[in-house]
């Protein structure tokens, strides 16, 4: 069980932002120069009718700053959302390293996280298939700790100069822009069939962690090996993981692509709203240490970023929490302005040579500088550090802080030699001294070149409901690709990952599956020889890795949202029953009834409605459950819409509730004809007394949980 956390006391970035937070209460409305302004909505004119005047600076003042408002969106993970909180440690981990925020469990260490997808732009759909950023920044006392990871343990391509062809397939076609936020086109699985390497990537983003059912529902993970190093200068490698309180779930397909058009800001909102309603979401900090003398022990190179240590081999243990309990204030000024860099770290914390990770470390900065606009984006309140800034670093575009003094260079004597380096014990940063040696080669190391193993350890441990959504991911996915040679290709790169994977795909596609024809030899220099750049497929020393799956994951009620499909005549305790039971259990309830305003109950109650048929949807539910009533069980069965919201429902494998004659409206709806078949045992169909509280309980529990062995019965019309 996660260690509570103690009350925040005080909050150094949430002070520090305060010192540029503007309200505009009971104030006047001024120019940007601080004079008042009397008329904000007619500009200056020669006459009423007349052609406005140059000399208007009001008018020019608000036109030219709106002109240039906008700024360039990131490259990747242009659309995000973002929050405040804070970290704790459990216990000092001064035994691996000497980071300060990670040494003292009564110290709350600010963060602000955002997530995000990546290949959409930022007005793209949250539901998109893809890969989650889950960038975190740690304010610490000795500066600036960002943990700039995903919600996918491993990645596409093991260098970094690989990026560059990876972002550019994935998005949007250069020539006509299309398809936004979606992988399911040529130019993507043209270079993914011609990077075997992205093998194990491809299975986790076709599976359904690529759809989560929240941010607060998913996994992070720092993806590379990093180091940890102790007072003594002792370094251990590290891996590190975010593991949700409220476990890891996700959405099915469909519903995903429902979501987008019903509300395409289905995460932010989830996000904005259960902090607002203070249901904080909760991760708690997660690391693997290996000691270094174990760097070759494994069989797969703890450098290449496309392998995962499983669990099993070496356990994740649970350092500390994460709590993210406030909203941002403004989306631009916070979540859009924030510059996340893996290469801002603290003393304790270091990198190893992975390829993919010593790219990184140069872009990082480099977008920020054509986003952002100046080398001096740390000042932007959101990311400027709580540790005092001293250096001499000058000048550039924005500058805010007022350096005094003569000297700006170092060595110096006018300045008194300030500002001062920092010994190591005085917390002053230095590199871990590691040996290298080598010869100057523009190569691919032969460990990395294991490509299917983990791809096939990932498809072997998912739970029999997830390797078919895999199936029917790559069905779609390589469906939309119009050319056949590109299709035929990848079901011979899966056919390594899992014959029967790729058999199931092929068929789908009406191909055979055959071998692929000189499959590496475009991974490497003009003049390699492919010969020597062979997949080895490494033995593993598991087969199963449980961790791998979400399917035995934690499963709670709290802020889950439950449908109740309701009319005019409702059985207002049979309502209130089950409202009150998904309530207590931190769930939340929403009426849906066949118009907006209010309905009335069977004892003449006025019940307020929270959606209309119309503007809700089945798929912004995790449960649905239909109150007794019968005058307004015979409405809602005359409604198309809400037989529509009842089989999608079913169709989504989500708990379904009837009460008393509620079992009515259910049987005019598809579930009805499955209820009819004997041979079918109805998972996740609760059908009763709430009065007795039969089925109450039950469904609650439910709630959280998808039945996907519906899935195996067919498909369901909606
Ligand atoms: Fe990256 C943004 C995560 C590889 C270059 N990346 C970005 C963000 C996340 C990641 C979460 C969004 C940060 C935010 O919310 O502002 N990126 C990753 C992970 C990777 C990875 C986990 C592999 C393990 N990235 C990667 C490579 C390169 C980049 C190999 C370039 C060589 N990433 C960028 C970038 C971005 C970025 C272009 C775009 C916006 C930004 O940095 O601030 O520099």
């Amino acid at each position: 069980m996660a260690k509570k956390a103690t009350p925040q006391k005080e909050d150094k970035k949430e002070i520090d932002l305060n010192l540029n937070k503007e309200n505009s209460t009971e104030t006047f409305m001024t120019t940007d120069q601080g004079v008042k302004i009397n008329d904000d909505t007619n500009s200056l004119k020669a006459g009423e009718r007349g052609p406005s005047l140059l000399e208007d600076f009001i008018l020019r003042e608000k036109i030219t700053h709106f002109d240039h408002e906008r700024i360039p969106e990131r490259v990747v993970h242009a659309r995000g959302a973002a929050a405040h909180g804070y970290f704790q440690v459990y216990e000092s981990m001064s035994k691996y390293t000497k980071a300060g925020f990670l040494q003292d469990p009564s110290l709350k260490t600010p963060v602000f996280v955002r997530f995000s997808t990546v290949a959409g732009f930022r007005g793209s759909t949250d539901l998109a298939r893809d890969v989650r950023g889950f960038a975190v920044k740690f304010y610490t006392e000795e500066g600036n700790y960002d943990l700039v990871g995903n919600n996918i343990p491993v990645f596409f391509i093991q260098d970094a100069i690989k990026f560059p062809d990876l972002i550019h397939a994935v998005k949007p076609e250069p020539n006509n822009e299309i398809p936004q936020a979606a992988s399911a086109h040529d130019t993507f699985w043209d270079f993914i069939s011609l990077t075997p390497e992205s093998m194990h990537m491809i299975m986790w983003a076709m599976s359904d962690r690529a759809l989560p059912r929240s941010y607060r529902m998913m996994e992070g993970f720092g993806v590379h090996t990093f180091r940890f190093i102790n007072e003594k200068g002792i370094a251990h490698f590290v891996k590190f993981h975010w593991k949700p309180l409220l476990g890891i779930h996700s959405v099915v397909w469909d519903e995903a692509q429902k979501i987008s058009g019903k509300d395409p800001d289905f995460h932010r909102r989830d996000l904005y709203e259960a902090i607002e309603n203070g249901a904080y979401p909760e991760w708690e900090f997660g690391v693997q240490i290996i000691p270094e003398k174990d760097e070759h022990k494994y069989g797969f190179d703890l450098l290449d970023p496309t392998k995962l240590i499983p669990e099993e081999l070496v356990p994740v243990q649970r350092i500390g929490k994460m709590v993210l309990n406030r909203n941002p204030d403004n989306f631009f000024a916070e979540t859009e302005q924030v510059a996340f860099h893996p290469g801002h770290v603290v003393p304790g914390i270091d990198f190893t040579n992975d390829p993919l990770l010593q790219g990184r470390l140069f872009s990082y900065t480099d977008t920020q500088l054509s986003r952002l606009g100046s080398p001096n984006f740390h000042e932007i309140p959101i990311n400027r550090s709580v540790n005092a800034v001293h250096n001499n670093q000058r000048d550039g575009h924005m500058r805010q802080q007022i350096n005094k003094g003569q000297a700006s260079y170092h060595p110096n004597t006018l300045g008194g030699g300030c500002p001062y380096q920092a010994k190591m014990s005085e917390g002053g940063f230095a590199s871990y001294q590691e040996r290298v040696d080598g010869n100057k080669v523009r190569a691919r190391s032969q460990s990395f070149m294991d490509f299917f193993s983990q791809a096939t350890l990932f498809f072997s441990s998912q739970s029999k409901p997830e390797q078919k959504h895999i199936i029917d991911a790559l069905r779609f996915e390589l469906g939309k690709v119009q050319t056949v040679a590109i299709r035929q290709r990848m079901i011979g790169l899966l056919a390594y990952v899992d014959k029967k994977l790729a058999k199931e795909v092929a068929d789908n596609l009406g191909l055979e599956v055959m071998p692929v024809e000189g499959l590496l030899n475009h991974n490497f220099g003009a003049d390699a020889n492919p010969e020597d750049y062979q997949n080895h497929k490494a033995k593993q020393s598991i087969t199963q890795s449980p961790a791998l799956s979400m399917a035995g994951s934690a499963k709670s009620v709290q802020t889950r949202q439950v449908a109740i499909l309701a009319a005019n005549g409702v059985d207002g305790a049979s309502l209130k029953k089950v409202k009150n039971a998904v309530e207590k259990e931190g769930g939340q309830v929403k009426i849906v009834a066949l118009t907006n305003g209010a309905i009335t109950d069977n004892k003449g109650n006025s019940i307020p409605v929270d959606m209309s048929l119309l503007t809700s949807a089945s798929v912004l539910f995790d449960a649905l459950y239909l109150p007794d009533g019968e005058q307004n069980n015979k409405a809602l069965q005359q409604d198309g819409d809400a037989i529509h919201f009842i089989n999608e429902t079913y169709k989504h494998c989500k708990a379904i509730a009837a009460d008393g004659a509620g079992a009515e409206l259910l049987n005019a709806s598809y579930v009805g004809m499955k209820i009819k078949d004997k041979a079918n045992d109805n998972p996740g169909v609760f059908i009763g007394k709430s009065s007795n509280g039969s089925i109450v309980a039950d469904f609650v529990s439910a709630i959280p949980t998808r039945f996907y062995e519906r899935e195996e019965k067919g498909k369901v019309p909606a």
